[in-house]
């Protein structure tokens, strides 16, 4: 059994480039894993799962691909994709994972996270992160008009580079 983990590859409409390669790297990969993992910030930003850019459908066909062949597919949000949801998940094949996820593999125990909050000397980020991962707070930006929360991101990534 081979397993594949990727994380932080914080793909955007802005680099047609690096998704092109990452498409091609897991079409790739399709013959030779059983598993794969994607464990945070496969996307720069993620506005919502009804804000898809069109960027992205190519990745999302190769991901659909992948379970066609019957591989599994996880996805973690990281620190920059959090608001990222089932309705993505569904739609390309894979199974959201919640953060910290146990896993074994063989005789091998194996955790999984994106790792942000282990920075716990930042004080203001994880302050941030606290405010960002509340659901009754993603659940009102969720409402707001997709040009809103756009310009929301904008403010936020002008004040963190992460
Ligand atoms: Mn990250």
């Amino acid at each position: 059994m081979s397993t594949l983990f990727i994380s932080d590859l914080h793909l955007s409409p802005s680099n047609p480039e690096l998704i092109q390669t990452t498409v091609d790297f897991l079409a790739q990969q399709a013959s030779k894993i059983d598993q794969l993992y994607i464990l945070g910030d496969l996307f720069n930003t993620w506005l919502g799962d009804d804000i898809v850019p069109d960027e992205f459908q190519p990745l999302i066909e190769q991901l659909t691909k992948l379970k066609q062949v019957g591989i599994k597919c996880y996805l973690m949000v990281g620190n920059r994709d959090f608001m990222l949801g089932k309705g993505f998940a569904d739609s390309s094949g894979m199974n959201l994972l919640q953060e910290p996820t146990l896993i074994e593999i063989g005789q091998c125990k194996v955790l999984l996270m994106h790792g942000d909050s282990l920075c716990i000397d930042d004080i203001s980020y994880q302050r941030y992160r606290r405010w960002s991962r509340n659901r009754f707070l993603q659940y009102f930006f969720l409402l707001l008009p997709a040009t809103y929360r756009q310009s929301i991101s904008d403010k936020i990534k002008t004040k963190k580079s992460s």
